[in-house]
């Protein structure tokens, strides 16, 4: 009989304690309700690929953006450089019917279809980093990058003061260009930046050759320029990661690479400033001069999202300001396009920096 009620007692018990955690842990109606309601964005990115420190950067700025804590669920995928690739992603994201798809294209051309049937499904489309060159811009939402000819004159303007300056001949520059993916905006604008000041100048741009935006395709670019030409004394790269490759390439030929032209150096220019080691190379000298690139878009791209949500329209383009990097003092102004823009010298621990660019 004592045992029954016991029994009886505990299984009373443990009902109640069933029923009070039921309250303390499960969410009721209203809580389950506004749960349903706070969904998440869904981003679509196709990153043409990770060719770069510049790349990488890019990426983990869209990574560190798009998280669930800030509202947004984000689907990746890697192009890995092939614009099919990147048409693919786009009709899959299309399928998934996400809420907006960002698209950092590898080169400009071939957009026009793929971006029709995004307009079709009206998803909006907000492009980044590179542009897309289209024949009705309505295709596309905005775009968010860098003046990748800007970037091109400022590079082209320091070496033309550094010459005026060190009263340099123009005629004696031998310069040789490393370019970018071919079709990219930012070869397309880097190159023409220096090919409009040789001309204007008098240089002698002896030659232009793809390095695909890699360390190894600027090495082994370098090498064959060098056996090609004997008197190379200046070497533009299209980026951080060339122009590491450029000057494994010119130590190996037993040369120096510097700003010391006169006594046989080979200047080595450069763009982006992300790479640790090439702002290390600025403080040695062995990286003469850096026009910034900046690549951290994520909150950029998110401002835009953010925009759009509210029902308000973001500027069709919206550029960067961006530095130029050097440790040599020389040169401390330029004057491009009617602006003026201060030389940023290199003196402190190069990584300080990038807290600067995250502030811009
Ligand atoms: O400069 C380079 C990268 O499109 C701005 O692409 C970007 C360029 C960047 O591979 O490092």
């Amino acid at each position: 009989m004592i045992r029954k009620s016991v029994i009886i007692i505990i299984i009373a018990l443990l009902c109640l304690m069933a029923v009070r955690c039921r309250m303390v842990f499960l969410p009721n109606q209203e809580e389950l309700i506004a749960e349903e309601t706070k969904e998440l964005i869904v981003v679509g990115f196709s990153q043409l690929g990770a060719e770069s420190d510049w790349r990488s950067a890019n990426t983990e700025s869209m990574r560190s953006t798009f998280t669930e804590e800030n509202g947004y669920q984000l689907i990746f995928e890697d192009g890995q450089q092939k614009q099919s690739n990147q048409i693919m992603a786009i009709r899959t994201f299309i399928q998934q019917d996400v809420d907006y798809i960002v698209l950092a294209p590898v080169t400009e051309t071939g957009w026009d279809t793929v971006l029709q049937e995004a307009k079709d499904a009206e998803i909006p489309v907000i492009i980044v980093d590179r542009m897309v060159n289209v024949s009705d811009d309505s295709l596309f939402t905005c775009w968010v990058g860098s003046d990748f000819e800007l970037e091109g004159k400022k590079a082209a303007e320091w070496l033309n003061q550094y010459t005026i300056k060190k009263g340099i001949d123009p005629a004696s520059l031998h310069i040789v260009n490393i370019q970018g993916t071919i079709g990219a905006s930012a070869q397309i604008g880097r190159t023409k930046g220096l090919a409009d000041a040789a001309r204007t100048n008098g240089w002698d741009l002896m030659a232009e050759a793809t390095g695909d935006f890699t360390q190894a395709k600027g090495k082994e670019v370098m090498e064959s320029l060098l056996k090609q030409y004997h008197n190379i004394n200046v070497v533009y790269c299209e980026n951080d990661n060339e122009a590491l490759g450029a000057i494994k390439a010119i130590e190996a030929a037993g040369k120096k690479a510097g700003s010391d032209i006169a006594r046989g150096e080979i200047m080595v220019i450069s763009f982006d400033g992300v790479n640790q080691e090439a702002l290390g190379y600025v403080l040695d000298d062995k990286i003469t001069c850096i026009a910034e690139c900046n690549p951290l878009h994520g909150p950029r791209v998110r401002a835009v999202i953010e925009l759009l949500e509210e029902g308000k329209t973001p500027d069709k383009f919206s550029y960067v300001n961006e530095k130029i990097f050097s440790a040599d003092e020389t040169v401390t102004t330029l004057e491009v396009d009617g602006i003026t823009c201060e030389v940023t010298i290199l003196k402190e621990n190069p990584s300080d920096r990038q807290e600067d660019r995250k502030e811009q």
